[in-house]
This record gives C-alpha cells, structure tokens and sequence, in this order.
C-alpha cells in the first residue's frame, strides 16, 4: 500500500513511523508511506500556508492552494490515490471498520491541518472523505493521521509478523483480550492464574475465553451486541451474566 501525508511538520509524522513495526514495513518494502511538508508547495518567499478566515473572528485558517498543489504532485509522481483523507473533529468516527476499509485501498492520502482548519474548499473539492479519530480537541490533524496510518498499516498483510493475531485482535473480533502474563510466575506475591502454566492448551483456551467474555461484559458491554458469538461464547456469557446478578465477580 501507498500512503502519503500532507503536514507543515512532516518530522513530527515521520519519527513515529520510522519505529517498530511500521518503521521495519517501510524499510522492508511492504509499506510506501510519503511525508510530504506543505511548504514546498507555496509559491511566496515566506512559504506561508495560513491566512486571515473571510468574515473575521479569531485565529487562522490554511490556505487551500497548497494542498491543491500537493496533491496534485502526489497525483503525478505517486499515482492517483484510492481515498483522500481530510483529518478534522467533524469527520465521521475513525474506528476498526474505517481501518479495514482503507487497509483494503492500494493508496491513500492523509492532509493534516492545524490552526482553526482548513478552507473548506479542500474538504468539498479535494478530499474524498473526512475522518475525526473520537470527541475530543486536538491541535491539528498530525496525531489523528498517524493514528489511522499505524491502524491501517498493521492490517496490511506482512506488516504485522503473526496474521492470525491481528486477525484475532480485540476489535476485528469484537470483544475485548484475554489478560496477558510473563515471567515471573510469582511477582510480589502475586501469582499467574495456575492454569496458564498447566500445559493443557484446552483448558488455556477455555480460560482465555471465558476471561474475554468477563472483561468485555464488565468493561465494554456495548461491544457484545456486535460481536461474533459462537453458541459456546452464549453459553459462557449467559453463565457469567448469572453470576453477577447473583453479586459475584
Ligand atoms: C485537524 C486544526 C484544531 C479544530 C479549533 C483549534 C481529528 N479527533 C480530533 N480532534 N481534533 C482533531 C483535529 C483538530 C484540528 C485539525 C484535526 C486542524 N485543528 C482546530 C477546530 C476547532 N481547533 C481531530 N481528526
């Protein structure tokens, strides 16, 4: 896949894909991401990317031309992308689903804005489509895009080493993980459930189920309406659920 970022601080967003496994798909030819800094595509000695918002009121809004003109190079050297992405609060929700969809996309572009956001020129003529990454304010749209560009990435076969765990990750499944443990098997007294070093891979699975059902009904019940149960994950489930309206844990 080809992902390209359009930001006026492309270190901020290059640093953190460099790292771990992003950063090993990249080196490894399995990932083509493209920082690229809006700057170079202003035409003015100051290579300035803001401007006084028409009507008034406070702060700056990025002028839509370099982002025309970014895009349009992409376009040229890089190939017409699948999704232009505008990163902005009043996108619609960035979640799992968002991720497997644009994982499935051979290019994509990401445009990040900062100051009060951008001419809203480039979200009705540039973007195809806007994403918010959840209900709080950020700065800018660096930290969502790389954000949707880590979720992405891992779901792109040969990214991540282990398909069957991505494939088994919380939210693909839709139920929360199983506690995970190491070494030691005694920390300060407190023990590793016994059943994790039994060796009966059985009564670990069992386990690890059961657990993932209890986390996912005391921490994220609304995820269990979603979820892919099989009849055995009901029964567990309607089991635990007894168990607590009796005042169990
Ligand atoms: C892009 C500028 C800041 C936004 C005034 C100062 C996403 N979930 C999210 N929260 N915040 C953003 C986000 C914020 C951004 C920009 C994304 C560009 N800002 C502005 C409007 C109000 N502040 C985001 N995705």
């Amino acid at each position: 896949m080809k992902l390209d970022i359009v930001t006026i601080f492309p270190q901020m967003v290059s640093a953190p894909l460099a790292e771990g496994v992003i950063g090993r798909a990249i080196t490894r030819g399995v990932l083509d991401v493209a920082v690229h800094d809006l700057r170079e595509f202003t035409t003015d000695r100051h290579r300035v990317v803001d401007d006084v918002p028409f009507g008034g009121g406070p702060g700056m809004v990025m002028k839509p031309e370099p982002f025309f003109a970014a895009v349009d190079r992409i376009r040229r050297d890089r190939g017409v992308p699948a999704a232009v992405v505008l990163t902005t609060p009043d996108g619609r929700r960035f979640t799992h689903r968002e991720a497997v969809r644009l994982s499935e996309l051979p290019h994509v572009v990401i445009l990040c804005g900062r100051y009060e956001g951008v001419d809203d020129r480039v979200r009705q003529h540039l973007a195809t489509e806007e994403l918010s990454i959840g209900d709080y304010v950020l700065t800018g749209g660096e930290l969502p895009a790389l954000v949707i560009a880590d979720a992405v990435a891992r779901l792109i076969p040969g990214v991540v080493g282990d398909e069957e765990s991505v494939a088994r990750d919380t939210f693909a499944y839709g139920i929360l993980d199983f506690p995970q443990y190491t070494r030691p098997a005694v920390f300060e007294g407190h023990e590793v459930p016994a059943v994790l070093l039994s060796g009966h891979h059985a009564a670990i699975a069992r386990w690890r189920r059961r657990e993932a059902l209890a986390r996912t009904l005391e921490k994220r019940p609304d995820l269990l309406e979603a979820a892919a149960l099989d009849p055995e994950d009901r029964a567990l489930l309607s089991e635990l659920e007894e168990l607590r309206e009796k005042g169990a844990t």
